[in-house]
């Protein structure tokens, strides 16, 4: 059944839905938002044609008619460009609250409501979810950004906001997948000791110049024919593989891999050898 589903779909062109790519996942704070709604977390994805979507969830399963949702976006990543705000540089900025929706181009002094736009919003079960396409934003490959909620009196007078993220300059998002660089395997102890503990680390660098606190490792080594048990842990800019050298291995070469990734990127690699003392 599911299947000629499917296949009706297919005959109808509907399948050419793009799919998302290089999803990422922001959090924010419970509980900081005062009466506004309260901002837990900010996804972000886009498709390959260029459609971005930011679902902000926040704790208000129906938002309130007098609250509504701002997008700041710095789109050259640059402070000296756009309105200061947050730390950022915003050269675009939005409003909306599930019904309705404005975009601001901001150029040098010049604040510009885009009178027709890509953006569109919608709000459902406590998300506020802002469409529009990366052409509003540029050529860049990245941005940096912050949402903000916000609860206004009945005369329109902001009366409590939650900003996510808290503090400058921003969430960032990209375009291209994220890349890895694995730095020399450097040993602490320097070399191997039969019977020691043995710690095996390398830096580990993004390629969108944000610091390496997370990620995904796997470590496997080998002394001789011997094969050991590493333990891989990877965060606070570093991977590393922590492992016990058996007793008696003196003069024998210890071989292994780390491998690291991280959110989209692909899998990173670094081998490393040495000779056991
Ligand atoms: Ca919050
Ligand atoms: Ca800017």
């Amino acid at each position: 059944m599911r299947t000629s589903i499917a296949l009706a779909a297919l005959s109808l062109g509907l399948l050419v839905v793009p799919a998302a790519s290089a999803a990422r996942t922001y959090s924010d704070p419970a509980g900081d938002s005062g009466a506004a709604p309260d901002i837990t977390s900010v996804a972000v994805s886009h498709d390959d044609a260029g459609w971005v979507s930011m679902a902000v969830t926040t704790n208000q399963p129906v938002l309130s008619p007098d609250a509504s949702f701002w997008g700041f976006i710095d789109a050259d990543r640059d402070v000296s460009t756009g309105l200061p705000l947050n730390g950022l540089g915003v050269d675009e900025m939005f409003i909306g609250d599930g019904t309705g929706a404005l975009l601001a181009h901001i150029d040098n002094e010049l604040f510009q409501i885009a009178l027709s736009s890509t953006l569109t919003t919608s709000y459902a079960n406590g998300v506020f979810t802002a469409r529009f396409n990366r052409s509003e934003i540029g050529t860049s490959d990245r941005f940096a950004f912050a949402v903000e909620s916000e609860l206004d009196d009945a005369n329109g007078d902001e009366i409590a906001t939650d900003d996510a993220p808290d503090t400058a300059p921003g969430y960032e998002y990209s375009f291209v997948p994220l890349a890895l660089t694995v730095g020399p395997a450097v040993g602490s102890p320097k070399a191997p000791v039969s019977g020691k503990r043995f710690v095996v680390s390398s830096v580990v660098a993004r390629s969108d110049e944000q610091p390496f606190t997370t990620g995904v490792a796997t470590c496997s080594a080998r002394v001789g024919k011997v094969v050991l048990k590493p333990v891989a842990t990877a965060g606070n800019g570093t991977v590393r593989c922590a492992m016990k050298v058996p007793k008696r291995m003196a003069g024998k070469t210890l071989r292994g891999t780390v491998t690291v990734s991280a959110e989209d990127s692909a899998v990173a690699k670094q081998t490393f050898v040495f000779r056991v003392r």
